[in-house]
């Protein structure tokens, strides 16, 4: 071990390079790596470097497998060793597989980090259960599958700090959870400011570009899709969008304009909240400065549409000809590496999609993943079969899924979960076996998320794992081998990252001097045709999409749905989103104390005259409820603020609340968020934007909680 060693921060998808030091084999600090030139956006927060030498020495880290000593739910655990846990799981496995199908079976993987996520698919691969179930129907698949439909492939940000003018931040926040996470770096963003690039924010909430922005719209949650719909109407009716770019490299803008024609603006402000002269202004905005780029987050994902929301948003990038623009946004192509394709699936055992749970959703299931509620759901109804038994890794469905309550439902009576953690979380309070993980740096691996920017990163182990812990992948191998699957899996796990690293003709080692392998960009001309669509143009009109049975073109009244009525919000007027945590990484990380010291509550914000509305001031702990059940926050309030919106903190629990799993129910913003149909009918995502909420301070009256539906909001009493 040298003082210093290359390493990369884990703690976010931005994966910064930093550089650690070490005393005695100790990791004793972790600076940013500023000088090596490779991405490291370092977040306000340093949240790496401030947490990553506490999360390899943690005391509360998980260091030995488990298996339940109490009843399912009470946390009691009896230590067993790897050999004890591996024969229990293997032993249920084949039990399940030989009884019920191995359908019954479910893999349950969080946001990817790398190995585990790969290994997990390949592994419902082999054992032939396509339920494979991930956050796609929240994250990452809504805005790349609308860049696939339209483009052919991802777009991201061309990254060149000198030539773009104009830039949209829509329902991103690049400060918190970093920026080269959606393509764009802080450092050129900021630059591009400096010089007098336009801003303009699509943000209900606020952060800390909209101080700078020249246009700020605080948009009614959920209404990206008929602002940007008002956006295109604005630039093709006023001829502001690049006619020749249009004719030469797009094809539908005929039907869309036909669809342009079906609406107002005043239509588009009654759904917005953003007045007619704001979206006329904001679109030609633009339109006219050139080249501009749309920065889109996570926002625009969630909701009964989302993939129609971030089609109209994309189509903007083409009608103003910045798709494969200098300065705006272009085609990849990742690193070469060992692609999900091979590594994920084999063709000679393909997934037998057709016994898949969440089959109502084509995306998807093209994309090897079953939305979250579809599992909950078919715990619970046993429709279409029972599922039996879920082997979990990098997640926590308590605090992550929609609906809370019914998901802890489902897992309650799930009759078998092996949770693989590295902390004790609400989530492992409820599992069967508790099987202790090691991250990055605690072991060799491979970082190649998030997969569309292409970069292929190289761990290094640098420290030991604590106690036994062991990588998610290699617990996978191990339990294929048991299984009967080694043929398919390696002798030692860690031979899988050559397998990786065949197509770049390099090994791990060979990785490890590199660092990281790079993508390419390319831009307009740089190759014919340009988009690898069936026409090769851009289809602002997807035949691909109407023959999936989708709407060829995001229409008015299909991107403005809601699951919810205008009834809903006669009881429950406020309309509720959420931010990610600038301190946290989604509901991970809450025993470090470093971070902890940056954000010690969840803390939701409302216009002041909202807040008096409802009888609730700054400061107060209030209760935020909405039809499924109710939580507290700590308010703070801002006239930065529509006074119809509320943004609430995500992920939110107490590690050191030693009743109901950690209170997993007293702050849990999705306690009241509903995963039920209708979804979005492609992706199966959500509506986690603009849930009708109300706040309030004191105990509600007693016969009006007796009224409340269901016995687990009656134990839903917040914290
Ligand atoms: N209402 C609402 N719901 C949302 C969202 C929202 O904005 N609003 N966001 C959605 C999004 S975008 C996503 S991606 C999902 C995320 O949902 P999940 O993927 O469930 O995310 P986490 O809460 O981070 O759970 C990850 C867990 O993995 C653990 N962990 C960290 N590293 C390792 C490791 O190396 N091995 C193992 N085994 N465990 C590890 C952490 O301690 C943490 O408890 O949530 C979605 N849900
Ligand atoms: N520190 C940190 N970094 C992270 C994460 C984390 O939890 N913490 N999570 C990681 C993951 S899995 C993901 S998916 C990304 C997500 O990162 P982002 O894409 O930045 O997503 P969010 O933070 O969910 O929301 C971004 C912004 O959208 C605003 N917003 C909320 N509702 C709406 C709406 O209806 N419309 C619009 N236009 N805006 C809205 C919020 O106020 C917020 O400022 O970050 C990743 N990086
Ligand atoms: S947590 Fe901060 S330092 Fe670590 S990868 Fe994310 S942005 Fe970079
Ligand atoms: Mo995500």
């Amino acid at each position: 071990m040298k003082a210093n060693e290359p390493i990369f921060c884990f703690f976010c998808p931005n994966h910064c390079a930093m550089t650690a030091t070490f005393e005695d084999g100790k990791m004793v600090k972790v600076v940013a790596d500023k000088k090596s030139g490779l991405p490291c956006d370092i977040c306000p927060d340093a949240k790496g470097p401030l947490a990553i030498p506490e999360v390899h020495s943690h005391k509360e880290r998980l260091r030995y497998p488990m298996k339940r000593a109490g009843e399912k739910g009470e946390n009691r655990w009896t230590r067993i060793s790897w050999d004890e846990a591996l024969d229990i799981i293997a032993e249920k496995l084949l039990f399940y597989r030989d009884t019920f199908g191995p359908e019954s079976i479910a893999l349950i993987l969080g946001e990817p980090k790398g190995m585990e996520f790969a290994f997990g698919q390949r592994f419902g691969t082999y054992l032939k259960t396509p339920n494979v179930i991930t956050p796609g129907n929240y994250c990452g698949v809504q805005t790349g599958t609308a860049d696939h439909f339209t483009f052919g492939t991802m777009m991201v940000q061309s990254d060149l700090a000198s030539e773009f003018n104009c830039i949209v931040i829509w329902g991103a926040n690049p400060l918190n959870t970093g920026g080269s996470f959606r393509g764009m770096r802080q450092a050129v963003l900021d630059a591009a400011l400096r010089r007098g690039c336009k801003l303009i924010m699509m943000e209900p909430g606020k952060n800390r570009y909209c101080e700078k922005a020249h246009h700020w719209l605080r948009l009614k949650p959920g209404s990206d899709g008929a602002l940007a719909l008002g956006m295109a109407k604005v630039i093709i009716e006023e001829g502001l969008y690049e006619k020749d770019y249009v004719a030469r490299h797009t094809i539908g803008i005929e039907e869309l304009k036909k669809e342009i024609a079906t609406f107002t603006l005043d239509e588009v402000a009654a759904e917005t909240w953003i007045e007619p002269r704001v979206v006329r202004e904001v679109a030609r905005l633009y339109a006219t400065t050139k080249p501009a780029q749309i920065l889109w987050g996570n926002a625009l994902e969630n909701s009964v549409s989302a993939l129609q929301i971030c089609r109209a948003v994309t189509i903007l990038r083409a009608l103003t000809g910045n798709v494969g623009a200098h300065g705006g946004e272009v085609i990849i192509e990742p690193a070469k590496f060992t692609r999900p394709g091979r590594f994920y699936f084999d063709r000679r055992f393909p997934r037998p999609i057709e016994k898949s749970i969440g089959q109502e959703f084509p995306i998807a299931m093209g994309s090897a993943y079953v939305p979250t509620q579809s599992l909950v759901r078919s715990i619970l109804t046993e429709d279409p079969y029972p599922v039996k038994m879920g082997l979990a890794h990098v997640t926590n469905p308590l605090l992550t899924y929609p609906d809370s309550a019914k998901t802890y439902e489902a897992f309650m009576k799930l009759p078998f979960l092996v949770v693989a953690e590295i902390f004790p979380t609400s989530f492992t309070a409820i599992a069967d076996i508790v099987l202790p993980a090691a991250v990055p740096g605690e072991h060799d691996t491979i970082g190649y998320w998030p997969a569309w920017f292409g970069y292929v990163k190289a761990y290094q182990k640098v420290v030991d794992p604590p106690g036994d812990a062991w990588p998610d992948a290699k617990m996978i191998n191990e339990l294929a081998k048991r299984v009967g699957l080694g043929e398919h899996f390696w002798a030692n796990w860690e031979e899988s990252l050559d397998f990786m690293l065949e197509e770049a003709k390099l090994t791990f080692q060979d990785l490890v001097q590199k660092r990281i392998l790079w993508p390419k960009h390319y831009f307009l001309g740089d190759r014919e045709p340009y988009f690898p669509t069936p026409s090769g143009k851009a289809e602002i009109y997807s035949r691909q999409m109407s023959q999936l049975g989708l709407s060829p073109l995001p229409y008015f009244n299909e991107v403005s749905a809601s699951r919810y009525k205008k009834e809903d919000f006669e009881r429950y007027p406020l309309y509720l989103t959420n931010y990610k945590e600038g301190a946290y990484m989604l509901s991970g990380y809450r025993h470090v104390k470093a971070v902890k010291k940056k954000k010690a509550e969840a803390v939701c914000y409302m216009h002041p005259d909202t807040a008096e509305r409802f009888g609730v001031k700054n400061g107060d702990m209030i209760y935020i409820e909405s039809r499924k059940g109710r939580i507290q926050q700590r308010l703070e309030t801002s006239r930065d603020m529509h006074p119809q919106a509320v943004m609430a903190a995500f992920g939110w629990w107490d590690t050191k609340a030693d009743k109901n799993q950690y209170n997993w129910r007293g702050y849990n913003i999705n306690i009241l968020t509903d995963g039920d149909p209708p979804n979005d009918p492609a992706t199966g995502s959500v509506q986690l934007r603009g849930v009708p909420c109300r706040v309030y301070l004191d105990e509600p009256h007693p016969a009006r909680e007796a009224r409340r539906a269901g016995p687990t909001s009656r134990e839903n009493k917040g914290a």
